[in-house]
């Protein structure tokens, strides 16, 4: 058997081109539950299409065998959303880090949440930009000396992902930790199945720039969400969502069914863009006849 084989029979969803994260990566783990997540849930890799910004987890869609646009920094949601609106026969994961969707991308994240098209958005949060060697970024935590905050650590309060998700009318709202990996894949399993704009915060350390959000840093921390959490209930979410510091918790803090802005425009549903003829109708224009020159 070729190691294609093997690998097609274990995961379908495993990428041929090994990653090249540090060893032991909190990516590592989100891989592995997305992956096994998919093969589950029974997809195939060709009705799957990652989008993803710049940034190390940023490199994910290449480690996976689904169909994958590595776009611009910040640029993962708005892509993610074009492919949404033109085939709505993929699933669409968006994938990148915390630098990437709370900083540059941060306004197209609060957009996407408003307009609950139907995919998910798995954000890989090392409290760093690692790519780019260890500045600190919008969720490093207060007085975190880096190499932006040599003197006297980041002065600028983080980001609260899960409050800004909230606030901004995302359907579903969850947190996992890389290093609980049942429960991670079980939570990605929920975002891919939820019919609307789904939201992960995935707690993923960066083991090489980020020293002081480790491995036992979150397992001294982190608790999972119990029966008691009412997950329809917002100010439940909101509450739970300040909880930050000696408890963490993860799960889902908050899930709803509405319309997306695509029920809700009817220009949206008369046509299907994917099913369109390709070219320039008025001026005569057939675009098959320029992609064969390129094929
Ligand atoms: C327009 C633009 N600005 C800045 C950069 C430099 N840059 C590349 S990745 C990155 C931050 C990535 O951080 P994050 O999204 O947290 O990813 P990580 O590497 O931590 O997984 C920055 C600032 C860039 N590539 N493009
Ligand atoms: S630098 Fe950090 S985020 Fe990047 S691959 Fe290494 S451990 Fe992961
Ligand atoms: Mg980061």
């Amino acid at each position: 058997m070729s190691f294609k084989e093997v690998k097609e029979e274990i995961n379908p969803f495993i990428g041929e081109v090994k990653p090249n994260w540090c060893l032991g990566c909190g990516n590592y783990g989100l891989l592995t539950a997305t992956t096994n997540a998919l093969a589950k849930l029974g997809f195939k890799p060709n009705e799957v299409v990652m989008t993803s910004g710049i940034g190390c987890s940023s490199n994910f869609p290449h480690w996976t065998s689904v169909y994958g646009i590595h776009a611009l920094h910040g640029r993962s949601l708005p892509v993610a959303m074009g492919v949404r609106l033109t085939n709505p026969n993929l699933t669409v994961i968006a994938v990148s880090g915390d630098g990437d969707t709370y900083g540059i991308g941060m306004g197209h994240f609060i957009h996407a949440a408003r307009r609950n098209l139907d995919m998910t958005c798995l954000v890989m949060n090392n409290q760093i930009n690692g790519l780019t060697t260890g500045q600190y970024s919008p969720t490093s935590q207060l007085g975190h000396i880096t190499i932006t905050s040599p003197l006297n650590g980041v002065d600028e309060y983080p980001i609260n992902p899960i409050s800004l998700a909230l606030g901004a009318g995302t359907s579903f709202v969850a947190r996992a930790f890389s290093g609980n990996r049942k429960h991670l894949q079980s939570i990605i399993e929920q975002a891919i199945q939820h019919k609307g704009f789904a939201f992960v915060d995935v707690l993923s350390p960066c083991v090489t720039f980020n020293r002081l959000n480790t491995y036992s840093w979150f397992r001294e921390r982190v608790y999972e969400l119990g029966d008691d959490h009412d997950t329809s209930n917002i100010c439940d979410g909101l509450i739970k969502a300040q909880e930050w510091g000696e408890k963490i918790p993860i799960g889902v803090f908050y899930q709803i069914i509405k319309p997306s802005l695509k029920d809700m425009d009817p220009t949206l549903q008369e046509r299907v863009p994917v099913n369109e003829p390709l070219g320039f109708k008025a001026q005569g224009i057939d675009a098959h006849v320029i992609f064969e020159e390129f094929s």
